[in-house]
């Protein structure tokens, strides 16, 4: 079979940048299917710093202004792996040209923003989605299955938690390259908008709709140099951030994220717990899914630990054999290979941008419920 042929106009040569170029590099070699995408071209601000990344990756080419990718008529698709206030202007001015658009987490730096790329994408009627990564680790994937098969019943509870700790001194800056996240201006918000919004998509696509919050944060280092300027100024970000939320469900959430957890570099983890079960998940070891099934007989009833590397798992017969695990970097060929899967079927994979739109509500509630200690409704 001849491939339709997807060129890729990456934004962005940091961490992300990585992550996706890998994706689309391993995605054919290990999933087959319709589209092949070509490494067409990346744009990031230093010129060298593109060509380099060009060259290491493999991409055709490199542009110093991403509006180049966007005039370009040999770009099919618009990948979007630069920070997080140039998500809206690239995304729109990407679907008003007529390409496809992916985009790093969060959609916006606040649902208005997000809104607006919605609209443009819909507009427009071109294929979109955002890299919620952690659903597509294949212990994740079986959850949502779990559940959808009714193994946990009535869900009573979800637990989630994001955990690191490399914001602790005072000394790291905030702006500029690998420190933008902790400038408000440029991230959105603090932890909320970038280790909560994963507790949350996840949640969302597990647990359904999130009625209500009510929400605590704190910034602990109130004021930092930045970056480029060396200006100390005052840190607008939240360092860490709790919440409750009421569930449509009927279900009742906790959710804490924060960079002050010493010792903690990445650790993700949910639990679920349902009449007939409970699930509970930890990204440090991703390749296993805990499982207490309360219909098991009495004298064998206790937590399972099912390690996800058999054929029979969520996008494991792609892989090696029974009994060899894979890592976090598969989370992103899974979520490239599902975007071309929809494009091929015409039925969109999740999380599209207005999945991701919801989100956003969810973060704008906890951090409208944190400034104003009460109870608030999640729009949508
Ligand atoms: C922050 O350190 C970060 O890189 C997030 O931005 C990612 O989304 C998360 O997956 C890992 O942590």
């Amino acid at each position: 079979m001849t491939k339709k042929k997807l060129n890729i106009g990456l934004v962005g040569a940091g961490f992300m940048g990585r992550t996706h170029s890998n994706a689309f590099r391993q995605v054919g070699q290990f999933f087959g299917g319709e589209y092949e995408p070509v490494l067409k071209a990346i744009a990031t601000r230093n010129a060298k710093g593109a060509a380099d990344f060009a060259a290491n990756w493999g991409y055709e080419s490199s542009e110093s202004d991403w509006r180049k990718l966007i005039e370009r008529k040999d770009i099919d698709l618009i990948d979007i792996a630069s920070p997080n206030d140039t998500h809206a202007e690239i995304a729109i001015a990407a679907a008003e040209a007529g390409k496809m658009v992916m985009c790093e987490k969060p959609l916006g730096r606040n649902a208005a923003e997000a809104e607006k790329m919605v609209a443009a994408v819909e507009a427009a009627g071109v294929a979109n989605m955002v890299w919620y990564n952690y659903r597509r680790v294949p212990a994740v994937t079986l959850a949502k299955q779990m559940i959808d098969e009714g193994r946990l019943g009535r869900i009573f509870h979800y637990r989630a938690k994001f955990l690191q700790d490399w914001t602790i001194s005072a000394d790291v800056p905030q702006g500029g390259m690998g420190t933008w996240r902790l400038d408000a201006s440029v991230a959105g918000s603090g932890v909320t908008g970038d280790l909560l919004a994963h507790c949350i998509d996840t949640a969302l696509w597990l647990n359904g709709g999130i009625d209500s919050v009510t929400a605590a944060t704190e910034t602990f280092v109130k004021q930092r140099s930045h970056a480029v300027s060396g200006k100390v100024e005052e840190v607008k970000i939240d360092d860490a951030s709790a919440f409750l939320a009421r569930f449509e469900n009927g279900s009742l959430a906790t959710f804490e994220a924060t960079r002050y957890a010493r010792g903690h570099k990445a650790l993700y983890t949910l639990e679920i717990n349902g009449e007939k079960g409970s699930i509970a998940w930890d990204l440090h070891d991703l390749h296993r899914l805990q499982f207490f099934d309360h219909g098991d007989d009495g004298h064998l009833r206790g937590w399972r630990s099912i390690h996800i590397t058999d054929g029979d798992h969520p996008y494991m017969s792609h892989w090696w054999v029974p009994g060899l695990q894979i890592g976090y970097e598969h989370s992103f060929i899974h979520q490239a290979a599902d975007f071309l899967g929809g494009l091929a079927s015409g039925t969109p994979a999740a999380p599209t941008f207005r999945d991701a739109l919801r989100t956003d509500y969810v973060t704008d509630a906890v951090l409208a419920s944190a400034r104003s200690g009460r109870w608030e409704a999640v729009k949508g």
